[in-house]
């Protein structure tokens, strides 16, 4: 191989560990949130598992509950504290570092802690994938969301009443923890 062709493969083998090196500096890994069900309901099957990647602007949060009566539709969100004591009430309220109102994921001036409702198949099953771009895993950053909670809600939010769009008790609780 003469070295016109060597060149540009060293160049293009540095690109990519820039760009690995870059995705590092986004945040490093990820977390994860197991949710277990709470007290609030008996029985409660209610459970999950939630992910959250870190992008270069937000946090993809990925996942799955299930337990849900078919097509029923349920708050989401992250909360202050991560303590699932108390059926969950030990997380406190919303998730809400820049001191905004309760209302709809992604509305300007709502909780950071506002996620989409979450809504359950057929088989009581409710997925998801989105975007969250008022959060971050950042060590030290306000918004960062390691350490706190993920809370599943009995009711649907109506994204209006304060503090919680009354959505009821909290089904399901999980910590959010790195790795
Ligand atoms: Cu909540
Ligand atoms: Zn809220």
């Amino acid at each position: 191989m003469s070295r016109r062709l060597i060149a540009p493969a060293i160049v293009l083998v540095a690109a990519g560990l820039l760009s690995a090196c870059g995705t590092l500096g986004q945040g490093g890994a990820g977390a994860t949130a197991s949710l277990a069900p709470t007290g609030a309901i008996t029985p409660n099957p209610t459970m999950g598992k939630v992910t959250f990647t870190p992008l270069a602007h937000g946090v993809r949060v990925a996942g799955e509950v299930r337990g849900f009566a078919p097509g029923s539709e349920h708050g989401f969100h992250i909360h202050e504290k991560g303590d699932c004591g108390d059926n969950g009430n030990a997380s406190g309220g919303h998730f809400n570092p820049a001191g905004g109102t309760h209302g709809k994921f992604a509305a300007p001036g709502s909780h950071a802690g506002e996620l989409p409702s979450l809504v359950a198949d057929a088989n009581g099953v409710a997925k998801f994938s989105v975007e969250v771009h008022a959060i971050s895993l950042t060590e030290g950053a306000a918004n960062n969301v390691v350490g706190r909670a993920v809370v599943v809600h009995r009711d649907r939010d109506d994204y209006t009443t304060q503090p919680a769009g009354n959505s009821g008790p909290r089904l399901a609780c999980g910590v959010i923890t790195r790795g």
